[in-house]
């Protein structure tokens, strides 16, 4: 068998392909170290030793290239949103489309017909006309309302405002026609809160129904002719 010699002196090697164990390293220094002269067979074990580790080590390369990227793919595939996000997210864009409808149908919804005014969910119509006080009254039921029942200050106010624009007396849904000095509303409840003018009512010359002034309320003659002010509840907004 023909064999790779140097018998004067071994030559100095550096092995520059893939690192091998320990046993290959001790394997390759003894031959190093030896006298002798490498045989063929040797030369192809170390090949082989040598081809081996090297696809040993592209192997695991390829492997670690292959889990990096499935794992990236992973990474991709859990950022994309899920069918429940994307239901999620349409039931949000649905649910605003819904707020801006309802705020453009509030901003079109009048709770009191035309040419009422609206105050704390109730409708208010002021006459453009004067009549007595039992015409008043009946005009008010006529379309749907009452003569006006003032309830509280701030509706005092409220009315007080209109009568200053206007400057006419106003009759109010109040009277003690029935009963003298029994001062009652058009729905028959007793009166509790008052805005009488100083010295009012005086029944002079039989007063019996109650106006409005600038200053706080009189009672006057009911066949006196005033303008008049009725009053309903509002009708509230549809809401989707
Ligand atoms: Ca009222
Ligand atoms: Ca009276
Ligand atoms: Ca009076």
């Amino acid at each position: 068998m023909a064999e790779i010699c140097d018998p004067k002196e071994p030559e100095e090697k550096t092995w520059t392909g893939p690192v091998l164990v320990e046993r290959d390293l001790g394997l390759l220094r003894r031959l190093r170290n030896s006298p002798g002269c490498l045989t063929w067979p040797l030369l192809l074990l170390l090949l082989f030793v040598s081809l081996g580790f090297f696809m040993l080590l592209v192997t695991t390369l390829v492997q670690v290239s292959r889990i990096h990227q499935s794992l990236q793919r992973e990474r991709e595939t859990s950022r994309r949103p899920t069918a429940q996000e994307k239901i999620q997210s349409s039931l949000d864009k649905f649910l605003q489309q819904m707020t801006w409808m309802n705020a453009t149908l509030a901003g079109l919804c009048h709770p009191c017909p035309w040419h009422w005014e609206f105050f704390q969910g109730r409708c208010y119509l002021f006459s453009q006309t004067q009549s007595d006080w039992k015409s008043s009254l009946s005009a008010c039921k006529d379309i749907g309302a009452q003569l006006v029942i003032i309830n509280s200050t701030a509706e005092q106010k409220f009315l007080k405002s209109w009568y200053v624009r206007y400057n006419k007396a106003t009759w109010i849904g109040l009277s003690d026609d029935t009963n003298e000095g029994s001062w009652q509303w058009v729905d028959n409840s007793p009166l509790q809160l008052s805005f009488w003018k100083e010295g009012e009512p005086n029944n002079h010359g039989d007063e019996d129904c109650a106006e409005l002034h600038n200053d706080g309320w009189n009672d006057s003659k009911c066949t006196v002719e005033n303008a008049w002010i009725c009053e309903k509840p509002s009708s509230p907004c549809p809401m989707l």
